[in-house]
């Protein structure tokens, strides 16, 4: 656990990363929808118990060889608001929506159009994250009444979101399922 990022250290961190090739994702949603879990699952290969994250959470891995920091950020409405500052470091974006809470969804998807817009009527895209693909894991499949990964992707109304390219997959952090998949899809669009 950490405190918040400062400016300075997300310009330097993006110019240290332009020469050494790591890369940044950014993992963000909703509080509980399952970010933390997300990380540890990705980092880790298995399911480690959480409890809610102050500030971010940084955990640094190699995939394929490549060094990649996972900058996994709490969801409460406070910190929300240093989304935007995180995003800049972003090379990719994890989207974590909690499939099981359709009553959150109008708000999983406001949250998450508020970051990729810089005014109030949504129609100045956030230039630092037009070139970022964005996965969007609709977790928790491992619940009944789950919603499918269309059913979060018409909720989250992702086609017109302005990204490099964006990919809605069901998933579990608790037990895994598709994860790994999910991850090697992002890899691939961040290179
Ligand atoms: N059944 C189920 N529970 C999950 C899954 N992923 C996370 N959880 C549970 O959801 C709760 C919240 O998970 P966290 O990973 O801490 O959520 P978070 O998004 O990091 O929350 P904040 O840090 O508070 O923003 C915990 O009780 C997790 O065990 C999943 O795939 N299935
Ligand atoms: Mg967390």
């Amino acid at each position: 656990m950490g405190g918040a990022l400062s400016t300075k250290y997300v310009d330097n961190y993006r110019a240290r990363n332009q020469k050494s090739g790591r890369r940044g994702i950014l993992v963000i949603g909703l509080d509980g929808s399952g970010k933390t879990t997300v990380t540890y699952q990705i980092t880790l290969g298995k399911h480690i118990n959480t409890v809610p994250t102050m500030g971010h959470n940084k955990e640094t891995m190699k995939y394929e060889g490549r060094k990649i920091d996972m900058f996994d950020v709490g969801g409460s409405m406070l910190v929300r608001e240093t989304w935007r500052l995180y995003a800049r470091a972003a090379d990719a974006i994890i989207y974590v929506v909690d499939a099981t809470d359709s009553g959150r969804m109008e708000e999983a998807a406001a949250a998450l159009r508020k970051l990729f817009y810089t005014d109030d009527s949504f129609s100045k895209p956030n230039s630092a994250l037009m070139q970022v693909p964005v996965l969007v894991l609709a977790n928790k499949q491992d619940m009944p009444g789950a919603m499918s990964g269309q059913k979060v992707q018409r909720a989250l109304d992702t086609d017109s979101l302005p990204c490099k390219s964006i990919q809605i997959i069901p998933a579990s952090a608790r037990t895994g399922e598709n994860i790994q998949a999910a991850m090697m899809w992002l890899v691939n669009e961040m290179y």
